[in-house]
């Protein structure tokens, strides 16, 4: 895909609150500070789209921003803020599981981690989320320029086998080298392809 066209679209902190847009749907999902609205602008090619290195855990909002008018970037809200209430944790569960258990346009949930880390209480939740709504998922490595080549590798196959993903359907990206971009690009395309009412009916068998 050729990015040509991005803008803010809005934002949501209730899920009574979401509007249907009729556009398809992609969620960007990740702990905070994992890199989710630099991810955006790379995405974007604007550095200015998202807004980068916010005081985190500050606001639990769904933005949403729209590409080339064909389907929407959600920027869910950062998960594993120690400084936040147990009912903000609870708002903000309700936020994302009910978006991600009950949007008809999402296509599918782009989960990223940092590239050093393990998956943290955070990720495998979201991971669980994933697999029990059945929402398709691809893994993004962040901050990848923060590793040599061969320390990449590794990491991504340590976090191959703490998320049973394969490694190749887990990307490693940096919003700084622009490393990644091509590639998940062009898997962002094959999910928006995928007809998942087509797919749901048949293995229904209807
Ligand atoms: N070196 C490097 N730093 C990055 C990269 N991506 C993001 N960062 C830095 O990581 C910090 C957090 O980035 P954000 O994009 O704001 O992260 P976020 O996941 O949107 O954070 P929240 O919205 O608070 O959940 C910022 O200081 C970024 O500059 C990257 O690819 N490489
Ligand atoms: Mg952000």
């Amino acid at each position: 895909m050729n990015v040509r066209k991005t803008a803010y679209d809005y934002g949501f902190a209730l899920k009574e609150q979401y509007r249907d847009k009729g556009l398809p749907e992609i969620a960007v999902a990740g702990k905070s500070n994992v890199g989710k609205s630099s991810f955006i602008n790379l995405l974007a090619g604007n550095s200015k789209l998202a807004r980068v290195g916010q005081k985190p855990g500050k606001t639990v909002l769904i933005n949403v921003f729209r590409f080339n008018d064909a389907f929407l970037l959600m920027d869910l809200p950062g998960y594993g803020f120690a400084r936040v209430s147990n009912d903000e944790k609870k708002r903000w569960a309700g936020l994302i599981e009910g978006y991600l258990s009950s949007s008809e346009r999402l296509k599918g949930v782009i989960l990223l981690l940092d590239i050093r880390h393990e998956p943290g209480q955070g990720d495998k939740e979201m991971l669980h989320w994933l697999q029990f709504y059945h929402v398709p998922f691809l893994l993004c490595a962040t901050k990848a320029d923060k590793l040599s080549a061969s320390a990449q590798k590794k990491a991504l196959q340590t976090l191959s086998v703490a998320t049973g993903v394969i490694t190749s359907r887990i990307f490693p990206v940096s919003a700084q080298t622009k490393q990644g971009k091509d590639a998940i690009l062009s898997a962002m395309d094959e999910m928006l392809a995928r007809d998942l009412t087509a797919e749901a009916e048949f293995s229904s068998g209807t």
